[in-house]
């Protein structure tokens, strides 16, 4: 996969997510990252990239040529037309299903906008997706184009090791994920739970099944809603005093 990112911060954007796992994958070929600086084309000798909303009102609002040029730059060197995603608090809020359906495409252009967002008509000529990363105003999109390609990143094949296979894990069945202990056995007289020290793989799964339904329960209800529950489950929750409609 070959994410191209158009932003005034390129560097901001190289260096949040070549630290990691995604690094290491890019190392191995698996991944690009391409940061292309729309300052860059810039039609202004002072190599501004932004002016006065007409209409009046408070900020400044990107122009739509160097925008239109710096996507230019990218979709050209492409045979098929990317999906272009705008991170925007406007967009349609992000999510794993979204991540799932992004991760198939080859190619993807993420536009970040900043200031008090980016000239209309060029939105309307580039974007495909709108994508809000959630209900909170951020100082541009960059931030959110980090988060929404590292979610896409790790679901492409080879991304991970085996050992961390995004397979099963939270929001894989809409329950969030039961917790994890490793040494020492007592850490300032908290011990590890019994069960996970006994050797009996059956009782690990039930208890750790029954961990993440409760989690799910208290932190999120409405993600219970989706999830599927057994008969057995909902009365676990009903004797732990979940009372909530499920
Ligand atoms: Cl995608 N962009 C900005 N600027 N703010 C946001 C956001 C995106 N999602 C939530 N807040």
């Amino acid at each position: 996969m070959n994410c191209h990112i158009l932003t005034l911060f390129p560097q901001m954007v190289l260096d949040g997510l070549r630290t990691s796992i995604l690094g290491r994958a890019e190392e191995k070929g698996i991944l690009s990252l391409e940061a292309v600086n729309i300052r860059d084309f810039s039609e202004n000798k002072h190599n501004r990239v932004d002016d006065a909303p007409y209409g009046g009102g408070a900020g400044l609002v990107m122009q739509p040529g160097p925008v239109y040029s710096a996507y230019r730059s990218v979709a050209d060197k492409l045979s098929k037309k990317p999906r272009v995603i705008y991170l925007t608090p406007q967009g349609r809020v992000f999510n794993q299903s979204m991540a799932e359906e992004l991760s198939k495409e080859e190619d993807l252009i993420f536009l970040c906008g900043h200031y008090e967002g980016i000239d209309e008509r060029v939105l309307e000529m580039i974007v495909t997706d709108n994508i809000s990363i959630g209900d909170y105003v951020l100082t541009g999109g960059e931030l959110a184009a980090m988060v929404v390609i590292d979610s896409i990143a790790r679901l492409v094949p080879g991304v991970l090791h085996n050992d961390e296979s995004a397979e099963f894990e939270t929001f894989h069945d809409s329950l969030l994920e039961y917790p994890q202990y490793t040494r020492p056995e007592e850490f300032m007289g908290k011990k590890v739970p019994q069960v996970l020290l006994s050797g009996h793989h059956g009782n690990v799964d039930k208890w750790r099944r029954e961990q993440s339904v409760i989690r799910t329960a208290k932190a999120r209800p409405d993600l219970l809603a989706k999830a599927e529950i057994t008969e057995k489950e909902k009365e676990l929750l009903k004797t732990l005093d979940f009372q909530k409609e499920i």
